[in-house]
């Protein structure tokens, strides 16, 4: 792809000047912020629950609204199209709505509502960019309630079929492909259409690094590799008073033991390993009983897949040794695992230009957290735009994101597209 410093046009300075307006993109966020706000100002919108299948309304009402011709592919992904002056594959943008269960405003919805926001600023402006672009909504990025994450993207990247995300189960047994048909989004559109010339995701950082800075503006240039797995411990239920020490076969103490070693095997590889046990169920759960079965995930991630693959191999090493020590099963399966990517140059490069353009602080850096973008760089020239997280909080109602710099990420989305997009 060639460099889009010579796309972009001097012969329409009035160009530079376009901004976004903020204030109507703000209240969109908070819009959608407001469906099943928890008590403590949680956002949870589970992907393909009622709150999420209410959100995904509201924003297609949105899209219709900016004149968006809307398409909803066989996994339910969102993609609203905007034609341009030339039938070529479409410059995309967008993100994912589906949130955690504890989640905050803007984790993905930022860049879907700035892909918005985007393209309302150009119906108003009067302008149609030569290219089309493409707003999409993904499918289940979260991975909380079906897995593996960023599904929607992956199926669309082509790295998983339809059929098998259909198959997904959440953990009361109901299928992807039940809540699909349930919200009527089950789509007709094949899963990869259309593919894009260049994507480009504006996503909040969710780490501590731009907000210590001070800089506003992160250039992703790679993200780590991830890989999620279920262990599942059974041993025996007993008495806690009376069952001797050396008599037990008690799975509460292997998760625990699991999670000591995760903390000890990423202490001991540096670096930038990371690992996290997030889930832990007990049963029966119980004060004086000996838990009889465990089930806990492990989430390993690493910009050196070979080094994430070492963290596998010595975890599951670990896992058999102490099956046979605490003579118990302990059963593995996996739940996602996605390379480490390299974003592309040319639209890496773009994005700086955009941020020398506007005069703001800019750095290139790497994404901790999994994004659609990282799928979609299987198919198309990919690259991301971050905006700094008030102390690297996320996945948390805490989550936040000082309004200027809600702009200028929205501003900068703008630039690069219409850079990409030609005008
Ligand atoms: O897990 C992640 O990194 C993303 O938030 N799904
Ligand atoms: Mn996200
Ligand atoms: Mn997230």
């Amino acid at each position: 792809m060639s460099d889009t410093h010579e796309l972009w046009s001097d012969k329409q300075p009035g160009l530079r000047n376009l901004r976004i307006n903020a204030e109507r993109m703000i209240a969109q966020i908070e819009a959608l912020a407001a469906i099943n706000r928890q008590q403590d100002g949680s956002c949870c919108r589970l992907a393909l629950t009622d709150a999420d299948i209410a959100g995904r309304r509201l924003v297609e009402s949105w899209m219709r609204d900016a004149g968006l011709s809307i398409q909803i592919d066989q996994v339910g992904n969102i993609i609203a199209i905007r034609f341009g002056t030339e039938n070529e594959m479409p410059v995309m943008t967008g993100s994912h709505i589906d949130t955690v269960a504890t989640g905050g405003r803007l984790d993905g919805v930022l860049g879907v509502l700035a892909g918005l926001e985007v393209i309302r600023t150009l119906n108003d402006a009067g302008i149609t960019t030569r290219k089309p672009l493409a707003l999409a909504v993904f499918t289940n990025e979260e991975g909380v309630r079906f897995q593996p994450d960023m599904m929607g993207s992956l199926v669309f990247a082509g790295g998983l079929s339809a059929t098998e995300a259909h198959a997904s189960l959440a953990q009361d047994g109901v299928s992807l492909l039940d809540e699909l048909e349930r919200s009527n989004y089950v789509g007709a559109t094949p899963c990869g259409e259309p593919r894009p010339s260049a994507y480009v995701e504006l996503h909040i950082e969710q780490g501590p690094i731009l907000d210590r800075e001070n800089t506003i503006l992160g250039v992703v240039e790679n993200l780590q590799g991830i890989s999620w797995q279920e262990f599942t411990v059974r041993g025996s239920s007993n008495h806690a008073g009376t069952t001797p020490m050396g008599l037990r076969r008690d799975a509460g103490y292997c998760a625990a033991a699991i999670a000591v070693f995760v903390r000890e095997l990423v202490s001991k590889m540096g670096g930038a390993q990371v690992g996290t046990v997030g889930q832990i169920n007990l049963f029966p759960n119980l004060v004086n009983v000996i838990a009889r079965e465990a089930k806990l995930t492990v989430d390993l991630r690493n910009v050196d897949d070979e080094l994430l693959d070492i963290a596998e191999q010595q975890l599951l090493k670990f896992v058999e040794g102490l099956a046979a020590r605490e003579n118990v099963t302990i059963e593995s399966r996996r739940l996602a695992n996605s390379k480490a990517v390299q974003f592309d140059d040319t639209i890496i490069r773009a994005i700086e230009h955009v941020a020398e353009d506007l005069g703001y602080p800019a750095r290139r850096m790497t994404s901790g957290a999994g994004h659609d973008a990282q799928m979609i760089a299987q198919v198309a020239p990919a690259a991301m735009i971050f905006v700094p997280s008030v102390a690297g909080v996320s996945h948390n109602p805490k989550e936040h994101t000082k309004v200027e710099h809600l702009e200028i990420g929205a501003n900068a989305l703008l630039h690069t597209i219409l850079r990409l997009a030609g005008v």
